[in-house]
């Protein structure tokens, strides 16, 4: 899973029939994320069926997509197959409720994306709601009584054969990403990971099948861990509060907070898997676009400091003004804010070299001891004069300056501060 582990960055794609309702049904708005509004509402299964009859997402362009996460610095998309409404994204001869059969769309587009995918080298894996599948009469339910279910029937009928089918028909499967298995028990999700690890022994399964089963612990969503954990670990992030497009959740966290969370996450190891949900016309909303693009600015001169890193030992302060990142040899200082120079405290490694990363321009450092006697780094911007500085990186350094250090040794040391 090394592939996995150096990406740091991916994005996530909700996208099925709730995309057309826009978080409103029969005027009704919905104040839950998009994609439960089959559930909140108690929409039958009938009526969704007449919701599939009109999807026409004429406008879904998946080279568009796969463009967009590049540019973002993404290294692997995730998209929705058959999320909890049950219906396939995708041609699946397992049931007759499929993009493919129900719609007159006709296309299949997670063939699309796993082409445009492979053309431009980015992985792809596919969602796929293992145990909640509100259409089937035997998959189970938040808050519904599934005792009386029969999953077995479920699991041998539907799921299972449509994950044979995911994973062979679209070529190599990066991972499938399970979620909310409820009351499965922990032989039904061996099942699913032995299933899955048959037809594609490489593919990755998320934290979410169950049982503590996953290749990766996936955290809560939006749920940033503090401190690195010891299992691989990824955070499921929306942009807005909804993971399926909602026309009225305009709360967009802006490029910034967007940066800031990456940072934060790839500081402390772990991966950062980021949504978008396209309407239901196929579209990207603009907004996601342009946040993402602006992300994409970043990365274009910061890769270096995200992707392949490595959790550093935790450094024993909250800086509040920016986290470190590292590789062997490497420290990156992440600079959010206005900061006349530089200085970190209890840093005992010895400085060989420091500069701006995305530009390469040389900073005068010196590493000395505090009146206390704690080891520290000093770096000056040229001139004294960071917002020069910050100008000449242009679009590269609006939201995070990045400083490399390069150190002696391959591993930063830190000092105790209880010595
Ligand atoms: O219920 C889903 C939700 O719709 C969405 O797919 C998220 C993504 O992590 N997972 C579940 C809730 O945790």
């Amino acid at each position: 899973m090394q592939w996995w582990l150096d990406a740091k960055f991916g994005l996530f794609i909700h996208w099925g029939l709730y995309s057309m309702l826009a978080g409103e049904y029969k005027g009704r708005k919905t104040n839950n994320i998009a994609e439960w509004i089959i559930h909140d509402f108690q929409i039958p299964p009938k009526e969704y069926e007449h919701i599939a009859e009109q999807f026409d997402p004429k406008e879904f362009d998946a080279e568009k997509i796969v463009q967009l996460a590049k540019k973002a610095g993404m290294g692997y998309i995730v998209i929705t197959s058959k999320h909890h409404e049950g219906f396939a994204m995708y041609d699946s001869a397992c049931s007759d409720y499929t993009i493919v059969k129900s719609t007159s769309f006709g296309r299949d587009p997670i063939r699309e994306l796993a082409q445009a995918c492979q053309r431009e080298g980015i992985r792809l894996g596919f969602y796929y709601s293992q145990a909640q599948d509100w259409y089937d009469e035997n998959g189970y339910e938040q808050d519904a009584d599934n005792e009386a279910k029969n999953f077995r029937k479920y699991l041998d009928e539907k799921c299972k054969p449509q994950l044979r089918e995911l994973l062979t028909q679209y070529g190599p499967v990066a991972l499938i990403w399970f979620d909310t298995p409820l009351i499965m028990t922990a032989e039904e999700s061996k099942e699913l990971r032995d299933l899955v690890k048959e037809l594609q022994p490489e593919c990755l399964v998320s934290g979410r099948i169950g049982s503590g089963l996953g290749d990766y612990a996936s955290t809560g969503d939006n749920f940033i861990p503090l401190l690195p954990t010891k299992k691989p670990w990824e955070v499921p992030a929306t942009l807005n509060h909804t993971w399926g497009f909602n026309k009225f959740d305009t709360a967009w966290k802006q490029p910034e907070a967007i940066v800031r969370n990456l940072i934060k996450i790839v500081s402390r190891g772990g991966n950062y898997l980021l949504n978008i949900g396209p309407d239901g016309l196929g579209r990207v909303p603009e907004e996601s676009q342009r946040i993402l693009e602006e992300v994409g600015d970043f990365m274009q001169g910061n890769a270096e400091s995200i992707v392949g890193t490595k959790a550093l030992p935790v450094y024993p302060y909250d800086l509040g003004w920016g986290y470190l990142t590292g590789r062997s040899g490497k420290v990156y200082i992440h600079v959010l804010e206005e900061k006349p120079m530089v200085q970190l405290l209890n840093i005992v490694s010895k400085m060989k070299k420091v500069y701006l990363l995305a530009s390469g321009e040389e900073l005068k450092f010196e590493q000395r001891e505090t009146c206390e006697g704690d080891a520290c780094w000093n770096i000056w911007w040229p001139n004294d004069d960071q917002k020069a500085a910050r100008e000449r990186l242009g679009a590269a350094g609006k939201v995070d300056m990045v400083i490399c250090v390069e150190i002696e040794g391959e591993e930063v040391e830190f000092e105790p501060i209880d010595f």
